[in-house]
């Protein structure tokens, strides 16, 4: 859910895909990091959920191992 959040407002509404889609055909701004990396959100804790398993290597050890 947090991946889809393109414009980093903790909500999926439809400007996610016209933000995205204004960033690759218009020029307008980047999407937020960790893109274009495979990433945690580092901004401040939103309500979306990321899966911690989706995204390696993890620098504080493996979070599905075990
Ligand atoms: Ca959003
Ligand atoms: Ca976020």
């Amino acid at each position: 859910m947090d991946a889809a959040d393109s414009d980093n407002n903790s909500a999926l509404q439809i400007t996610d895909p016209v933000y995205t889609l204004n960033f690759l055909f218009k020029g307008g701004p980047e999407i937020p990091t960790p893109f274009p990396e495979c990433g945690f959100d580092v901004g401040p804790p939103d309500l979306l959920g990321c899966n911690p398993c989706a995204c390696p290597p993890y620098p504080q050890g493996d979070p599905c191992a075990g």
